[in-house]
């Protein structure tokens, strides 16, 4: 394994399970020393305990600014961001109501932004070049359906990865996107969203079931030094299903 993240600090929001645990766990074996965040404070923990490599476990939701704050204060010097925590429900379009639309926003939109804007400040106080890898999603594009406010959040993250890219390059900080297709996650394993691999697989070039480590590697590559003439840009990872 290589070990191009030596001597740099990664936070991973939503680390606790899923695609976000293999994005800390490839970080972390690339020789990151990796912040495994999530609002399940127990989850994270487990979480870091198994990666191991000196990962350290902090609960923080990424909509509250007070929790934001807190993990960046313990975080110490941050090199590598990915905003990775979402919700991602399975919800018919007649049963979406303004709660619904308000937290899927506040959660996948704001929190991105509230962790984006904390950590790049401390950044560039510190001088670190740093690198934001904002993990979005193929829906974007595809316009998927029973996750309308989903879609939407997603291409605010978009939006906001081709703006953040603009304001922060001059401080040597990258912000880019990742757009994972279906992945075979803990979350989507438990939800109606497990039923859709086979619909899904007709429209992929690449035969089989996206996995989360499938979306790691390609966060790793984002993170290294291999990256370091990209900025605002969005990189498809779904083998396949979408092409633009
Ligand atoms: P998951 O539900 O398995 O895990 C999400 C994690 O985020 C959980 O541990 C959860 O506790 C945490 N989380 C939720 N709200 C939070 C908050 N307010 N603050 C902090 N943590 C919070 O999800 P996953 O499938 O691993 O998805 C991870 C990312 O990948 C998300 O951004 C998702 O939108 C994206 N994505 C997933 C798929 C897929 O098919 N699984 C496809 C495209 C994009
Ligand atoms: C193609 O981001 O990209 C279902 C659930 N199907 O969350 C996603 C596809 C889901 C996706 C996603």
């Amino acid at each position: 394994m290589s070990r191009k993240l030596d001597g740099r600090t990664a936070i991973v929001t939503g680390a606790a399970q899923g695609i976000g645990k293999a994005i800390a766990t490839r970080l972390a074996a690339d020789g990151a020393k990796v912040i495994v965040s999530d609002v399940n404070g127990p989850g994270a923990d487990a979480a870091a305990a198994a990666i191991g490599h000196g990962a350290i476990a902090i609960t923080c939701d990424i909509s509250k600014p007070d929790d934001v704050a807190n993990l960046v204060a313990r975080a110490g010097a941050v090199n590598v961001l990915v905003n990775n925590a979402a919700i991602v429900p399975f919800i018919a379009w007649d049963d979406i109501d303004l709660d619904h639309w308000r937290k899927l926003i506040d959660v996948n939109l704001t929190g991105t932004f509230l962790m984006t804007k904390a950590v790049t400040d401390k950044m560039r106080a510190a001088a670190v070049k740093g690198r934001v890898i904002n993990i979005a999603s193929n829906t974007f594009f595809a316009g998927t359906p029973n996750m309308a406010a989903y879609v939407a959040s997603k291409g605010g993250v978009i939006g906001f990865t081709r703006a953040a890219a603009t304001e922060l390059g001059k401080h040597g900080i990258t912000v880019n996107a990742l757009t994972p297709g279906l992945i075979e996650s803990d979350g989507v394993k438990s939800s109606p969203h497990a039923n859709a691999f086979e619909f899904v697989g007709m429209l992929q070039a690449l035969p089989g079931r996206g996995q989360p480590e499938d979306i790691a590697d390609a966060v790793a590559f984002l993170a290294s030094d291999d990256a370091r003439w990209m900025t605002g840009q969005t990189l498809n990872v779904d083998a396949g299903m979408v092409r633009y």
